[in-house]
């Protein structure tokens, strides 16, 4: 049991292949964010998109609940080194949202805004990605407030820190910009599958 947990040899060939480097199997739903968890407001929440795009436009809540709906089942790593296999979400697919604001040519990266001033960049290339989801239920049932409730970003291909809980903004760039994390060193790429956990790697 511990090994499997801690990534031993024990583990069978096909959860083996998708662990990444460095990267050990956690059953359990880690919390992990820096400050606290923010009170939301639906009455008031809203979901902004502005900057490089022809469309700017905010939604209220039962605005974003009319949106057509997607499911995303994937594997989520921390760049503390726990991952989880398996997840299911349920959401909104970004790129409807990107159909909706009309990207300029200009555009090239996105900044994330959630409460409270957290943010995290990525390139268009990861963020147009189709299983990049704006997430408002996990395994079924609507999020918890300490995972990102009333809606995320799960961005599977990139390490945790990359899927912004308590999302409220998609900016988007032409020249990249660091988001929280990034600025305080960890790397701009964060890909697990080459280990990008900090800007030094
Ligand atoms: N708004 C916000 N989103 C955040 C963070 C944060 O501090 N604030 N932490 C990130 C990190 S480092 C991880 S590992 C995941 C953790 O998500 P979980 O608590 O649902 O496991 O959220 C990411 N999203
Ligand atoms: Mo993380």
């Amino acid at each position: 049991m511990l090994d499997r947990l801690r990534g031993g040899r024990h583990l069978d060939e096909e959860t083996r292949r998708r662990l990444p480097p460095g990267q050990y199997l956690t059953e359990k739903f880690p919390v992990l964010h820096y400050g606290s968890v923010p009170r939301v407001d639906l009455a008031t929440w809203d979901l902004r998109v502005w900057g490089a795009v022809e469309h700017p436009f905010r939604l209220s809540w039962p605005e974003f609940r009319a949106l057509p709906r997607k499911t995303v089942h994937a594997d989520i790593h921390c760049v503390t080194r726990w991952s989880k296999l398996d997840t299911d979400w349920e959401g909104v697919a970004v790129r409807t949202l990107l159909e909706m604001a009309g990207l300029r040519p200009s555009a090239r990266f996105v900044l994330q805004h959630a409460e409270q001033g957290y943010t995290t960049n990525l390139p268009l290339e990861v963020l147009g990605d189709d299983d990049v989801l704006l997430a408002d239920t996990f395994g079924g049932r609507p999020l918890e407030p300490e995972h990102g409730a009333p809606l995320r970003l799960v961005v599977p291909k990139r390490y945790f820190w990359k899927s912004a809980k308590w999302l409220r903004g998609l900016e988007f760039l032409e020249r990249d910009a660091p988001g929280f994390w990034e600025r305080y060193g960890y790397h701009n790429n964060a890909d697990f599958w080459k280990e990008e956990r900090f800007s030094d790697d």
